[in-house]
């Protein structure tokens, strides 16, 4: 057949699938051509294969160092088949041509991030360089030499050498992805290198290995295109997060469904105890927790009826049956009759039976699975030409004083009704106002320009119970004209907890002290814009 004389040329440190690979190849009548360690494995598998050495004439030098850098390999790599003098060199040379390069590198990343750390020597020899010019060669000159640097393309690979038809548009695609490969590779080498001399000093390098995980069908709006990355370097080692999620059932998630489920999911990780958050645009708009979860869910619904239809839903808890059962079957507060819908439903497990019984309540309900998120992430966002580099805001209420600075001292319950409307105030859009009590949101108010409109929202939602709550502000309160703090007293709240750390902070103590009401100051502020 055509493919008579074919070579390939394998080197792997990754070996999965090779068996298959190697076996296809040696049916279709290629030559495989390989490394020390993928040669072995080959051969136990009954391949035949030629060592490098053998082409090379040269043994593999310096502890490996030099195995495939020759003229004997990148010469059957590189020569452009259409160019008479190309060819005419490898034959005066007596160099065979490669029609397949078959790659995968020291798996550099996985060494310099194992638990335990290595050593920098062993991080430096861990870094692959025949394996990336081979990658590259091939590449370039993918018109007439496949290049694959995935074992999941193995199969399609195989599909396509069957077919004997040529298609430039599949050698585009995996060129383009063996540069993607490297080029994320590069990245992780920089990264790494950076932090050896820079520590953990900020500004890190920020060289974030993005790989294209899907196109969405359309980005905030209809007009708009979208797609999603995820950050390669988290993936690897499976942290969590939305981006690693497991989706089990319903529709593709949307540009919107990633935002907001991120926004549910960072939020309910907060929590230690069984907590129900409930998300519409970003935004929580019910917070509850419960040692028994279903009523926590309930709770976390009450809080807003209205907003959550058609919110995410997101624990910190499995989701078992009983819960999975009050999911599909809870009717909205608001009429007592409709069932309540929603978009997502995320958890860091479910039970068999869980599963089953939310993947009956819609066709479309997308059930997500994923775990806590990696603390001491960057926080990257775009603005026009750049990106914006932070920290992650990742401070927790033990990490935080609540100092009380009024006559009136907090009961321990208020105490912690403030930790816990402070825990929720840090996801709600800045400005942000959070009314709770007894382990439950009650009112929330997001996004306004004045601080004193937030608490209005906030307020009016949580209605008669906001007598003895908690009020927690996201940043200090300006205090001028007649301010959200009097609006507060007057309306009955009970503790408040706010940044300070303004210069009229005297005229919030003195108006606290004047209605009796606690105020804690933290110090600590948590804008969300
Ligand atoms: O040390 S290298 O940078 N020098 C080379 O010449 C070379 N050629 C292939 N690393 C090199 N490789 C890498 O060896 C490949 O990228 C692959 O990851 C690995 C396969 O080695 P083995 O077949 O011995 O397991």
């Amino acid at each position: 057949s055509s493919q008579a004389n074919k070579q390939a040329l394998i080197s792997l440190s990754d070996k999965k699938d090779l068996a298959s690979l190697g076996i296809g190849l040696q049916e279709l009548g290629y030559t495989i051509v390989s490394t020390g360690g993928t040669a072995t494995s080959l051969e136990n598998d009954g391949v035949s294969v030629t060592k490098v050495e053998q082409l090379t004439c040269f043994p593999e030098m310096l502890d490996g160092r030099v195995k495939t850098l020759h003229p004997n390999i990148h010469g059957g790599i590189l020569a452009r088949r259409d160019q008479k003098h190309h060819m005419d060199a490898l034959s005066e040379h007596g160099i065979g041509t490669f029609d397949l390069v078959v790659v995968n590198l020291y798996p550099f990343y996985d060494k310099v991030t194992s638990a335990g750390g290595i050593d920098f020597e062993d991080g430096i020899e861990n870094i692959d360089i025949g394996g990336p010019a081979m990658i590259r060669a091939a590449a370039k000159n993918h018109k007439d030499v496949l290049v694959v640097v995935d074992s999941e393309d193995y199969p399609a690979l195989l599909e396509f050498l069957k077919g004997n038809q040529d298609d430039q548009q599949f050698r585009r695609k995996l060129a383009w992805k063996a540069f993607q490969h490297v080029a994320s590779y590069d990245s992780a080498v920089s990264e790494w290198l950076w932090k050896q001399t820079a520590g953990d000093k900020f500004p890190p390098s920020v060289t974030v290995p993005l790989e294209l995980k899907s196109s969405l069908r359309y980005g905030e709006n209809p007009h708009q295109k979208a797609a999603f990355y995820v950050d390669k370097s988290l993936a690897e080692v499976n942290a969590g997060g939305i981006a690693t999620a497991i989706q089990h059932h319903g529709k593709e998630m949307s540009y919107n469904n990633y935002l907001d489920a991120d926004a549910a999911w960072n939020c309910v990780s907060e929590f230690k105890n069984p907590t129900c958050v409930i998300v519409k645009h970003t935004n929580p708009c019910g917070v509850a927790s419960r040692d028994d979860i279903l009523e926590a869910y309930k709770l976390a619904v009450k809080a807003d009826p209205v907003s959550a239809f058609g919110g995410i839903v997101a624990f910190n808890v499995e989701v078992d049956e009983a819960l999975a059962t009050e999911l599909r079957e809870y009717r909205s507060p608001t009429d007592g009759e409709t069932r309540m819908f929603y978009e997502i439903v995320v958890a860091p497990s479910y039970t068999e039976e869980g599963l089953e019984i939310l993947r009956g309540k819609s066709k479309n309900l997308r059930i997500l699975e994923t775990k806590k998120n990696e603390k001491g992430k960057l926080s990257l966002r775009q603005v026009g030409g750049g990106w914006l580099a932070q920290d992650s805001d990742d401070l927790t209420p033990e990490d935080i004083q609540f100092k009380v600075v009024s006559e009136k001292k907090p009961q321990e319950s208020e105490l912690h009704d403030a930790e816990f409307a402070w825990l929720c105030v840090k996801h709600v859009k800045s400005n942000a106002i959070v009314i709770a009590k007894n382990n439950c949101m009650l009112g929330m108010g997001s996004g306004q320009p004045n601080r004193r409109e937030s608490l209005r929202i906030a307020m009016k939602k949580a209605g008669d119970e906001v007598k003895g709550a908690a009020l927690a502000s996201d940043a200090f309160f300006p205090f001028a004209w007649k301010d959200a703090v009097e609006e507060a007293c007057e309306n009955g709240i009970g503790v408040i907890a706010e940044p300070g750390g303004s210069i009229r902070d005297g005229d919030a103590i003195d108006c606290c002290n004047k209605y009796g009401v606690a105020l804690l100051l933290t110090s600590v502020r948590h804008f969300r814009h």
